[in-house]
């Protein structure tokens, strides 16, 4: 679709949703009232800077369906989100909202070159993550053979893997670099299984943790972003090229704002990623603040689609350590670690003060055939990390090196932070 004829699209969605809000839920009918507009005043895309913002607190204090545009009767499935902290927030979905949902995975699928003749193996979490049952529902509706193998039980995925034929692995990129270090434990060859494509995401990961994934496995490995509040996976996925996620325009329209003053970027900046629904039923939202860290390229796409590339998440503006006032994202300690040889995937970022100054620890598993007993070779390698990684966030880091398997593994969304300052 041309980008005008996109516009239109969206604009004319817009319009409705804007509507459907107004006239059915009572915060936002509240808001607008309170700046003055109406659901007339917004005849386009152009006009979105109108419409208020809406925040995970909102729901929160909403909770559990206070901004449903639907009766619950019109509800066929309520997901959750996996907020750490705080209630969590409700999201239902109409029977339409779910087609939508199937729909959009089965886009990003494809996007990533997966067919029909391909078999899936699901190892997000099911239940009221959205992972699970959205990846899982996303590839039925392409046709694919589904394994609902859901996460965990590292071996059985393992045995799944190789008995059932699967072509495609979906899961967290940190549960990915488990079951490939599974595989190399197990003495299995990964050329020698039929697996080919990752489906990899629900939290931050570096392209260079996806070339230590796609090593291990022997996988092309993909990008799928998504949240809870808004569908789920599949609002956008990176497809051939690998240069930016996809993202389903004709239901949520994106923006990038400045952390600050909550005004659109520059084209091209990083900023927060907010979005809107376009076709959303049972509970549409205006400006959902993600939190998400992200840039908008409008170019087009040697792949042929004519949809907008957001670029990989960098982290959350709420997971951005600032160390004696340096901004610092785990994916950036990540990055650098990933370049130099002796340092293995596996590592978890200590924050704490003494006094009143900041320090940053990076505790990192070394390579077993690095790890030596000699201490003038283990300091080497420190003192090589720890170069890399002064230099690469502008601060001094203490690098503390740890023996294989110290690092707790995950089936799930890993923890790679430690922030003892608030405690
Ligand atoms: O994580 C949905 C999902 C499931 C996406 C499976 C992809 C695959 P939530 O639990 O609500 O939903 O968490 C949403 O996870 O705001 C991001 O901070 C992060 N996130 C999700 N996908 C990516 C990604 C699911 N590809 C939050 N890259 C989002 C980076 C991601 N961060």
């Amino acid at each position: 679709m041309g980008r005008d004829e996109m516009t239109n699209l969206q604009s004319s969605r817009l319009r409705t949703t804007v509507a459907r809000v107004y006239h059915n839920v009572p915060f936002y009918r509240t808001k607008m009232q309170e700046i003055g507009i109406e659901p007339g005043d917004v005849r386009g895309i152009e006009d979105i800077e109108k419409l208020p913002f809406t925040t995970k607190q909102d729901l929160r204090d909403t909770y559990p369906f206070g901004l449903a545009a639907l009766p619950n009767s019109e509800f066929v499935r309520i997901h959750a989100s996996s907020g750490t902290t705080g209630k969590p927030t409700a999201i239902p979905h109409s029977r339409k909202d779910l087609e939508m949902f199937s729909e959009c995975v089965a886009r990003a699928l494809c996007c990533a070159g997966v067919t029909k003749d391909d078999t899936v193996q699901v190892s997000y979490g099911y239940g009221l993550f959205t992972g699970g049952l959205g990846a899982h529902d996303g590839a039925t509706k392409l046709g694919a053979t589904v394994i609902p193998a859901s996460g965990g039980n590292t071996r059985n995925q393992i045995t799944l893997l190789k008995d059932f034929g699967s072509t495609v692995l979906a899961c967290t990129p940190s549960y990915a670099l488990f079951i490939a270090e599974a595989v190399a434990e197990a003495g299995i060859d990964p050329a020698t299984l039929p697996l080919r494509i990752g489906e990899f995401g629900a939290e931050p990961w570096s392209a260079e943790m996806r070339a230590k994934i796609e090593e291990g496995l022997g996988i092309k490995a993909y990008d799928i972003y998504g949240l809870s509040e808004v569908m789920g996976p599949g609002i956008s996925n990176s497809c051939v090229v690998q240069d930016g996620l996809h993202i389903a325009e004709d239901h949520f329209l994106p923006e990038i704002l400045d952390t600050e003053t909550l005004k659109p970027v520059a084209a091209g900046r990083q900023g927060e990623l907010v979005f809107t629904h376009l076709t959303k039923e049972a509970m549409p939202l205006l400006r959902y603040r993600t939190r998400d860290i992200s840039s908008l390229n409008y170019a087009l796409c040697d792949c042929g689609r004519t949809n907008v590339r957001m670029s990989k998440v960098v982290g959350r503006s709420d997971d951005m350590l600032i160390i004696r006032g340096v901004n610092v994202f785990p994916s950036q300690i990540e990055s650098v670690l990933l370049e130099i040889p002796e340092a293995k995937p596996y590592y978890m970022i200590v924050v704490d003060r003494e006094g009143i100054l900041d320090t940053l620890e990076v505790q990192v598993e070394i390579d077993e055939r690095f790890f030596s007993d000699e201490i003038a070779r283990i300091d080497v390698v420190r003192g090589k990390l720890k170069h890399a990684l002064d230099n690469a966030l502008r601060i001094s880091v203490k690098v503390t090196l740890v023996e294989h398997k110290t690092i707790q593994r995950t089936e799930g969304k890993a923890k790679r932070v430690i922030d003892k300052r608030k405690l």
